[in-house]
C-alpha cells in the first residue's frame, strides 16, 4: 500500500477515537452538542486481552483509556431528527446551564492531546464527511485554524478500502449478505452487528458511538492500524464544514 505524501513519518502511537453529536446534518450548518474522545495506545490495540484465552474471539475493551466527554450548548435549534435520535434538546441544555463551544473546550482538548504519546491520530467513523470538518468549523469560530501535529483517519473509508483491496468483502461470522450478492453495509451500527451479532448500545450518544467504534476497530485492528499509518492525513488539511460568515461552503 503506498503511503500518502503527508501521512505520518513514523508509526502512529496513539489513536484518539472521536464522535460528535450535533444539531443536524449538512447543509444545516450544524453546531456541536456533545464531544467524546477516547485515547487508546497502539500497544493496547495490537495486544488485546481476551476473556476466553482459548477461543480469542472477542477482545476485551482496552483497560488503559483516557476519556473526555463534554456536553456543549449548541445555541442553535436541533433538527427534529437530530433531537429524536440523540435524545438531546435545546430546552435541556438551557435548563442545565451548559456552556457553548468556548475556549475552555479548546483547552480541554489540547490538554487531553498533550498527555498522549505522538504521533496522534484522530479516528472517527465518516470522520472525513462529518466529524473532522465540523470540529474544524467550530474551532474556526474561536479563531483557531487547526490542531498542530494531529493526524486524522476515517474508519468508513478505511473499512471500504480494506475490503476493496481484498477484492472480496471481508467475511464475518454472521454476515452472509455478500454471498447472496447483497451490498455490504458500512454504517457503524451495521458493522458492529456484522461482528458481534447484536446491535450496539447507546447509539447516537457521543460516548456510546465511541465505544462502538473502538469495538469495531478491535475486530480489524492490525489492518486498520497499517492502513492509517499510510493514509492518515494532517487534521490541518481538513476543510471546515462551513465558515461562520458564509452562507455556503464546501469541504473535502
Ligand atoms: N444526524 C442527523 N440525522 C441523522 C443522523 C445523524 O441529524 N439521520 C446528526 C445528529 C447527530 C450527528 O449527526 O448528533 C452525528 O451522528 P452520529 O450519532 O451517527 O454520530
Ligand atoms: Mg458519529
Ligand atoms: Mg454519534
Amino acid at each position: 500500500m503506498c503511503a500518502a505524501s503527508d501521512s505520518p513519518s513514523r508509526p502512529i502511537e496513539t489513536f484518539i477515537f472521536l464522535d460528535l453529536e450535533a444539531t443536524g446534518l449538512p447543509p444545516s450548518r450544524p453546531k456541536i452538542a456533545e464531544l467524546c474522545l477516547f485515547a487508546v495506545t497502539r500497544h493496547a490495540l495490537e495486544n488485546p486481552q481476551y476473556s476466553d484465552l482459548y477461543s480469542k474471539q472477542i477482545p476485551l475493551f482496552p483497560r488503559l483509556v483516557d476519556k473526555l466527554c463534554v456536553c456543549i450548548d449548541p445555541r442553535k435549534p436541533f433538527t427534529p431528527t437530530a433531537s429524536s435520535i440523540t435524545g438531546l434538546s435545546n430546552e435541556e441544555f438551557s435548563r442545565n446551564k451548559r456552556q457553548s463551544f468556548n475556549i475552555h473546550v479548546l483547552h480541554m482538548i489540547t490538554a487531553f492531546f498533550g498527555r498522549q504519546c505522538p504521533p496522534i491520530c484522530l479516528v472517527a467513523h465518516n470522520g472525513s464527511g462529518y466529524d473532522f470538518p465540523l470540529l474544524k468549523a467550530e474551532l474556526a469560530t474561536l479563531g483557531i485554524a487547526g490542531l498542530d501535529e494531529i493526524y486524522c483517519a476515517d474508519t468508513l473509508r478505511a473499512m471500504k478500502a480494506l475490503d476493496s483491496k481484498n477484492s472480496q468483502p471481508h467475511q464475518y461470522p454472521c454476515q452472509q449478505a455478500s454471498q447472496f450478492g447483497r451490498k455490504k453495509k458500512y454504517s457503524l451500527c451495521d458493522l458492529y452487528y456484522q461482528f458481534y451479532k447484536v446491535y450496539p448500545q447507546n447509539s447516537h450518544s457521543a460516548e456510546g458511538d465511541v465505544v462502538t467504534l473502538i469495538r469495531v476497530f478491535q475486530q480489524r485492528a492490525l489492518d486498520l492500524i497499517c492502513w492509517m499509518d499510510s493514509n492518515a492525513r494532517p487534521f490541518n488539511t481538513v476543510g471546515a464544514m462551513y465558515k461562520e460568515n458564509e452562507r455556503y461552503a464546501s469541504y473535502s
